[in-house]
């Protein structure tokens, strides 16, 4: 359980580290299913040719990788901070990143609702490790537009920021041990850069919403989230065998996806 500090330093900076979240065993499970997985990943060259892969999303492909949505460390994280339960909105990418990421913000800079983010690594990240670097407190609507005003441009729609990468006032690299979560608002400006040893960033990524409630805004905004992820790739947010598979956990969510009026939250 989150401390009301951590809590309030979620609500204040925009993230906690959830230490020792995955137990050895489940990171093990991690690491073999990633191996075998990402080799036929396909080749990611947005930001240049050499060899990124990244497949997304990723968590049908495995039971290792779905058991990660409703992992109950996360839940509970996730249930401390918002009073609530929070939600699967059908976003997952995995990774074997040979890239810098720049800084940027996931959507518009100064969106007001919350899109949270569990990163998952397989390896130690540290600063030149390829840690996440975030600014804390960045996910506050105000700071971000004021941010992306001052210091920002578009690149091929994308908010990016003008500032030396390495040397931002008040960015945090994120240190990281393989079985440790970073849950963090995805309104964060937020990077990652390459490792110096040459090897690539082994990362998996998870999107929520918190339960809206009866916030008409908010609902409006997890259903058009949720239903932009829904593709020819992933027709559903939850395939059959993920339903069969998982445990009630992914009953009461799925139940509560449709109960709030989300569209092809399963196959049938
Ligand atoms: O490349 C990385 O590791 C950072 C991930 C990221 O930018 C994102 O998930 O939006």
């Amino acid at each position: 359980m989150l401390s009301d500090l951590e809590v309030g330093q979620f609500w204040t900076f925009g993230f906690t580290v959830l230490r020792g979240c995955l137990s050895e065993n489940e990171v093990d499970r991690l690491q073999e299913a990633h191996c075998r997985v990402i080799a036929d990943a396909p080749v990611y060259n947005y930001f240049a040719e050499n060899g990124t892969r990244m497949l997304s999303p990723f968590v049908q492909v495995d039971d290792a990788f779905a058991d990660l949505i409703e992992h109950p460390g996360v839940m509970e994280a996730m249930r401390d901070i918002w009073g609530t339960e929070c939600l699967y909105i059908a976003g997952s990418d995995m990774w074997a990143n040979r890239d810098h990421t720049p800084w940027h913000t996931d959507g518009q800079p100064g969106r007001q609702n919350a899109t949270l983010k569990t990163a998952i690594y397989l390896d130690e990240q540290s600063k030149g490790f390829g840690s996440l670097n975030l600014i804390p407190g960045s996910h506050h609507p105000e700071y971000s537009a004021a941010l992306f005003r001052s210091c920002g441009y578009w690149d091929r729609g994308r908010p990016r920021l003008r500032l030396d990468p390495d040397a931002i006032p008040g960015a945090l690299s994120v240190q990281t041990y393989p079985g440790d979560i970073v849950l963090w608002d995805n309104r964060l400006w937020h990077s990652a850069f390459k490792r110096k040893d040459g090897q690539p960033r082994r990362t998996m990524f998870i999107g929520y919403m918190p339960d809206p409630q009866d916030d008409l805004l908010a609902l409006k905004d997890l259903r058009t989230t949720v239903e932009t992820q829904i593709t020819e790739g992933q027709p559903c947010v939850y395939s059959k065998e993920m339903m069969e598979k998982g445990s009630p956990r992914r009953e009461k969510m799925a139940a509560r996806l449709e109960e709030l009026g989300v569209e092809k939250v399963r196959e049938l």
